[in-house]
């Protein structure tokens, strides 16, 4: 007995070695949460189709070679078997034991940052993502980045959302009043997809943004054009009201392209006859806008429900925000 149970903790100490090693090297290096996952998927697929099969094939033929063939027919009276009960324990124990190790050893490349990375913040909120580069840029739905390891503090301005990019195989919740992370390593310019991956309302299907992950030297330009136009930018009313219709979150419910999102595309907006919940018909001119603003529940539009929160501004933003919608046709 003694010896068998030798023998078993010597064969899990030699299958666990890589493992150990494997911890082992991960200080040292380049972790690429991407192959791991893609490598830790693959093994787990594996494992559960060579299970699966175990477990179907006999369970066919044993319908068959078992079948009850005439009427008073009884099955043999079995009562156990002990080496088939310590076979069938220990195996998936020790499949599981490894498949365990492994997925911590995945967690932490996904938990780990990089010592050399950039920080960046995402904030959820209802319907959107604000993005901010190390730089204090501010940019909706997109998230600039060099290449290289980035860090994403996360956090919401509402409810719960989640930050999903399924490109680097990584997500993580965005909880409001709570500050979370995750990190990515972009390692090739193009465009990733970002998405909502916590059902946090009507509007959550338009919770769609990307990350662009830019050569270093682009990323430089679009920074300094970005600083410069933030320069210049408030000087006339309608500019400072684009910039307060992005940063205020209107457009996480609002398109500006004619699409309806959770509330009404506001292109076109001025002007525009509309019926409101109590069947009266009013034409949308500056006071009525400033009016949805500040106290968007006196007068609802008729068909979208009562979701836009109030928002109280200077006189003189309710109208660069007016000045603004003028302008977007
Ligand atoms: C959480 C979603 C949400 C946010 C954020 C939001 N709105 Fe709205 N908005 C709505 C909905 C829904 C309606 C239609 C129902 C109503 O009138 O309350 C609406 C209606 C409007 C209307 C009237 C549109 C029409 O066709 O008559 C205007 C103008 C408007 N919003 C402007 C804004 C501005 C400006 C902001 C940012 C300061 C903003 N909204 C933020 C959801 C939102
Ligand atoms: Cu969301």
């Amino acid at each position: 007995m003694l010896k068998q149970v030798l023998r078993f903790l010597t064969a899990a100490l030699v299958v666990s070695m890589p493992y150990a090693a494997a911890a082992a090297e991960r200080a040292k290096r380049v972790v690429d949460p991407v192959k791991s996952w893609d490598e830790h998927f693959m093994t787990w697929s594996v494992v559960a189709t060579v299970v699966y099969l175990i477990v179907t094939l006999p369970l066919i033929y044993f319908v068959f070679k078992y079948k009850r063939r005439h009427k008073d027919e009884n099955g043999a009276y079995i009562v156990g078997n002990a080496g088939l009960e310590i076979l069938w324990t220990i195996v998936p124990m020790i499949t599981i034991i490894l498949l365990g190790v492994q997925s911590w050893a995945v967690f932490n490349d996904l938990r780990e940052v990089p010592k050399d990375h950039i920080e960046v913040k995402a904030v959820g909120f209802m319907f959107g993502f604000e993005m901010y580069t190390p730089e204090g840029i501010m940019t909706l739905n997109e998230l600039r980045v060099p290449v290289g390891n980035v860090k994403v503090n996360l956090t919401s301005k509402d409810v719960i959302h989640d930050f999903a990019l399924p490109a680097f195989r990584t997500r993580e919740d965005m909880v409001p009043g709570e500050n979370t992370y995750l990190w990515f390593s972009a390692k090739e310019p193009g465009e990733y997809p970002v998405y909502c991956a916590e059902f946090c309302g009507s509007g959550h299907s338009s919770m769609l943004a990307k990350v662009i992950v830019m050569k270093k030297d682009d990323y430089e330009a679009w920074v300094k054009s970005k600083q410069a136009e933030s320069m210049t930018a408030a000087a006339t009313p309608d500019a400072k009201g684009k910039q307060l219709v992005e940063r205020l979150a209107c457009l996480g419910c609002h398109g500006i392209a004619g699409e309806t999102k959770a509330g009404p595309a506001l292109n076109g907006v001025m002007g525009k006859s509309v019926e409101l919940e109590d069947g009266t018909k009013v034409v949308v001119d500056e006071a009525f806008v400033i009016e949805k603003i500040a106290d968007p529940k006196a007068k609802p539009v008729k068909g979208y429900g009562h979701m836009m929160p109030p928002n109280a501004l200077a006189k003189e933003d309710y109208e660069a925000i007016a000045a603004y919608l003028k302008t977007i046709k």
